[in-house]
């Protein structure tokens, strides 16, 4: 039976108890007390905005650090191309919607105001089959005149040139397309290098009429981003993150044959290295064999290729930018590859 006596010495328990909860939980810090990870972040970015050499505050991003800063997963831009096949009436159509100042993570928690298509930096990957009509609708929900031009075969009255589209304006490229191949959209309106370098770029993939074998499929664009436009990138990328497929691997089944859609929109050479494997090499996806079996292929300036390739042994393995300054700045991911349906596959030869 409980006595007043003892009610008051359980209440002073439970107040002391309650005392030293809040003495040892982390509360809120004060704005002069960032944690160690906040503190790391700001080393990097301040690095990235001074200029101190490249390499400095970089491995923060590129390994295992506990606490540091990640993407949210929502954020991660989805690798996976839309798939290959026919539209039943022939005709492939898509729209795309220019907005400016979009907020735009280029890497775990610094946001730079990005020109989008889409809403994303690349934009949408689109396809098509060699011989379809693609028709593209574009609709300027900016402030200033945008276009898009196709790589690609097509009449001059396509190339988004000369046709500006004025703001709250909109305008339908439509041809037939051709050839086969990873073909780059891109804004072309001048100055061209900063609609560009803001974020206005994607992939066209154009698959040939007798299609390619199945695969397991990846795009991915790599680009840079120059913060503070003294002419010198501070965040390199693959799919417009620096760092997102390292704080979120694609994960890969060992074995199993994957084709890798590569495009360099930056003006920089990009040299795409896998680690523990190598590819089959087909430069722009215009030839159905490859020329190259090889881990390194230098992509000069809006160079393109499809890169094929599997896993023959579990575990984690970096997928990278070859020019090093590019890896520790953003142009890296992990692949995790798994013991998965593909395995028996693994061993029937290259
Ligand atoms: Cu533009």
């Amino acid at each position: 039976m409980r006595t007043p006596g003892r009610v008051v010495i359980f209440t002073l328990l439970v107040l002391a108890l309650a005392a030293g909860a809040l003495l040892v939980a982390p509360g809120p810090r004060a704005a002069s007390e960032p944690s160690a990870s906040e503190a790391r972040s700001a080393a990097v970015e301040a690095a990235h905005r001074a200029h101190l050499p490249a390499t400095r505050g970089s491995h923060l991003y590129q390994y295992e650090h506990p606490g540091r800063r990640r993407f949210e997963p929502a954020k991660v831009y989805d690798p996976t191309p839309p798939p290959p096949g026919r539209a039943p009436d022939g005709v492939r159509e898509y729209t795309l919607v220019i907005e400016e100042n979009v907020p735009h993570e280029v890497a775990p928690g610094v946001t730079v105001p990005a020109w989008t298509f889409n809403g994303t930096v690349p934009g949408p990957v689109l396809r098509a089959t060699e011989g379809e009509v693609l028709r593209v609708n574009l609709v300027n929900h900016g402030t200033v005149p945008h276009t898009i031009h196709f790589h690609g075969i097509h009449p001059a009255s396509m190339d988004g040139v000369f046709e500006l589209v004025p703001p709250g304006g909109s305008a339908i490229y439509e041809f037939v397309a051709q050839p086969y191949g990873i073909m780059p959209y891109h804004c072309h309106s001048m100055p061209t290098s900063q609609h560009i370098h803001n974020g206005l770029y994607g992939m066209v993939i154009i698959d040939p009429k007798q299609g390619r074998p199945p695969m397991r499929e990846l795009a991915m664009v790599m680009s840079a981003f120059d913060l503070d436009r003294d002419g010198e990138a501070d965040f390199y990328a693959w799919n417009g993150r620096a760092f997102q497929y390292a704080d979120h691997p694609i994960e890969l089944d060992r074995g199993e044959p994957v084709r890798m859609y590569v495009m360099n929109i930056f003006e920089e050479a990009m040299v795409p290295h896998m680690h523990g494997t190598l590819y089959h090499l087909y430069p722009s996806g215009t030839s159905l064999r490859p020329s190259e079996y090889t881990d390194v292929k230098t992509l000069s300036i809006a160079e393109r290729a499809i890169l094929e390739f599997r896993y023959d042994f579990p575990g984690t393995y970096m997928f990278q930018c070859h020019v090093t300054e590019h890896m520790e700045q953003g142009l890296m991911g992990w692949f995790r590859v798994v013991n998965g349906p593909a395995q028996a596959k693994a061993h029937t030869g290259h």
